[in-house]
């Protein structure tokens, strides 16, 4: 694995030359679907996990918690809004149609940032927030542990440079950093995301913060490549087995899921499997996130469609049926949460 400081991660990228990239369609797909390169972070994960837990996944440990904003555990939506920049914490409500009405502004970022993303890279169970700006500076603003309007997140400082050649970041737990035990996650969001260089999805792996209180992060190198055809991905575990699942959508309006975790060979070894959940249709929200809305503990689907303003949830079937992938977020279950969110020009 590649150290780097948080300040030499566009060095990093450019030294971690990714594999040559074989262009393979799946059969059932009119889409090219990302696969896991032979010698990559995701098949020695897969191997350490298969000599860890020989017996199965059962075995593998959950997150210790996803963390929230609100500090009551329920998971919140953030967004920035178009024009004045402002940034809201929308409050997750357990049951049903109440969740994410109240909203409460934090803060105001810059004109120039494209994404923002939340997650606990502290370690201290409240989320924290960063943004990227169109220069490619990354910026992160810590949680102050008392959630309180604009006192709510310290003040932003700037954690790397350099990222401007990636795209669809996600900040979530997707391992643990102990290299001999990774899919025993350690509550530290990891950052996950695209490069525009070889169109592989990366992970840096949150080692925790260093003297000054800044996250440091190691280039754990190229999860999957061939990402060309994915236009959005939230990451969490909808299949229940302990480790994240990987939910994108695609350019031919597919939603699609990666279980890591999917199958296991006679020889011990976990092999993973994309499955259908949705064939068409899945690109007319803008937005996709996975966060347990209903309170039965496992994510929901929260989507919004930036051209009528409408939040939507599809709640998570009670069981995950690997033999009927679409029953997993079935559309006859969305529901329109709130109507007025055509004027956040970004939602994480
Ligand atoms: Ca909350
Ligand atoms: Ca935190
Ligand atoms: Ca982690």
């Amino acid at each position: 694995m590649k150290r780097v400081s948080a300040i030499g991660v566009a060095t990093a990228l450019l030294i971690g030359a990714a594999p040559a990239v074989t262009q393979t369609a799946s059969a059932d797909s009119a889409v090219v679907l990302p696969t896991i390169p032979a010698h990559s972070a995701l098949r020695t994960l897969l191997s350490a996990s298969a000599a860890r837990h020989p017996a199965g996944k059962a075995e593998r440990r959950a997150a210790v918690g996803r963390g929230d904003i609100t500090g009551d555990g329920v998971g919140d939506l953030v967004t920035v809004q178009s024009g004045s920049n402002r940034i809201d914490v929308h409050a997750g409500v357990l049951g049903g149609s109440r969740a994410f009405t109240t909203s409460t502004a934090v803060g105001t970022t810059g004109a120039d940032r494209t994404w923002i993303g939340q997650g606990d890279l502290t370690g201290d169970g409240n989320r924290d927030l960063a943004t990227l700006s169109t220069d490619g500076t990354m910026r992160i603003s810590v949680h102050s542990g008392t959630y309180n309007g604009t006192s709510t997140f310290n003040p932003e400082f700037t954690w790397a440079t350099g990222w401007g050649a990636g795209s669809l970041f996600t900040l979530v737990d997707f391992v643990g950093k102990d290299p001999n035990n990774p899919t025993e996650l350690d509550g530290l969001a990891d950052i996950l995301f695209r490069y525009s260089g070889d169109n592989s999805y990366y992970l840096y792996i949150n080692e925790g913060l260093n003297a000054n209180g800044v996250p440091q992060l190691a280039n754990a190198g190229a999860l999957l490549n061939s990402m060309q055809a994915v236009t959005s991905v939230s990451i969490a575990d909808v299949t229940n087995d302990g480790f994240p699942d990987l939910y994108m959508t695609f350019t031919d309006g597919s939603a699609r899921l990666l279980d890591i975790f999917a199958e296991q060979d006679s020889s011990g070894a976990w092999h993973e499997k994309w499955y259908v959940l949705q064939a068409t249709g899945a690109t007319s929200a803008d937005v996709h996130t996975l966060v347990d809305v209903t309170g039965d503990g496992q994510p929901d689907l929260v989507t919004r469609v930036k051209a009528t303003g409408e939040l939507h949830c599809t709640a998570h079937a009670p069981v995950w049926n690997p033999g009927a992938p679409s029953t997993l977020f079935d559309p006859a279950r969305e529901q329109l949460l709130s109507s007025g969110w055509n004027g956040y020009r970004l939602v994480a």
